[in-house]
């Protein structure tokens, strides 16, 4: 796994940033030391298809990146479910379909879909994953685009959604961000990394509060649903439709 050292030296102008191929070849790294608790997300994504996956149902895995819980999925799927990953970067979904022509790992069929995700139709879920995507989109559309995967998925079906999270309160908020930075500091960013990639992704990612993620999920019919992890300013929420 190539190490993360993008944003080490100073740049003239920071540019927003993109899921490009430089970002593509240091993704692991890059992802793991910036989110407190992606991997325990992960593991819990495993365990969840085993509870949810039912034999010919899909899941959709919007906003796949490289696959890590494609490829979790699909070794505790049934072989007659199929798994739709979805990714609008081509430099990560090209990666992705190498990964997979060149693995030896058994498991259900993959469908690798290079798409915007708001172009894709759900249908006949019994899992969604939304693992660090939705912060991406515009929030003016995220009512729409989960109303969409509701209405796509089957009765008992559930949706796994983990976002970077923002807070009403000033001091929660400063506190919060503060621990984030130490911990990306304690796995090995300098401050200028810091502050750079922060000026690279203000633009492109917008938080929003757990309140307003779990109302939202609410409004468009999911039945339970359960924040079930928090790490600072990082959730995850499972919601059953
Ligand atoms: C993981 N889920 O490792 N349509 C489709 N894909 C999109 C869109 C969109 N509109 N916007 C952004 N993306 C992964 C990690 S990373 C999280 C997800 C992060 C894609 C984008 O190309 C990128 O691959 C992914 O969403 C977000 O479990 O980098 O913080």
């Amino acid at each position: 796994m190539s190490r993360d050292t993008i944003y080490s030296v100073p740049l003239t102008k920071v540019g927003d940033f993109e899921f490009d191929d430089d970002v593509v070849k240091v993704f692991p790294d890059m992802i793991a030391r910036s989110v407190p608790g992606y991997a325990s997300i992960l593991s819990v994504i495993e365990q969840l298809t085993t509870r949810f996956v039912r034999p010919d149902t899909s899941v959709w895995d919007l906003g796949c990146s490289l696959g890590a819980a494609t490829r979790l999925i699909r070794r505790r799927s049934p072989a007659s479910a199929v798994i739709h990953a979805v990714d609008n970067s081509p430099s990560m979904v090209a990666q992705l379909r190498k990964y997979l022509t060149e693995s030896t790992d058994a498991g259900c069929c993959v469908h690798v879909i290079e798409s915007d995700l708001r172009a894709v139709q759900v249908t006949n879920a019994s899992l969604v994953v939304l693992n660090l995507t939705l912060q991406f989109l515009p929030p003016s559309e995220r009512t729409g685009i989960l109303q969409s995967i509701a209405h796509g998925t089957l009765p008992g079906g559930a949706l796994l959604l983990s976002e970077k999270i923002c807070f009403h309160d000033p001091g929660q908020q400063h506190l919060m961000t503060e621990l984030h930075h130490d911990f990306k500091r304690a796995h090995g960013y300098s401050d200028l990394e810091i502050a750079q990639k922060r000026t690279a992704i203000e633009n492109r990612l917008i938080p929003e509060s757990l309140e307003t993620h779990v109302q939202r999920l609410r409004d468009v019919g999911y039945s339970t649903v359960t924040p079930w992890f928090q790490c600072f300013n990082f959730a995850s929420i499972l919601a059953v439709r």
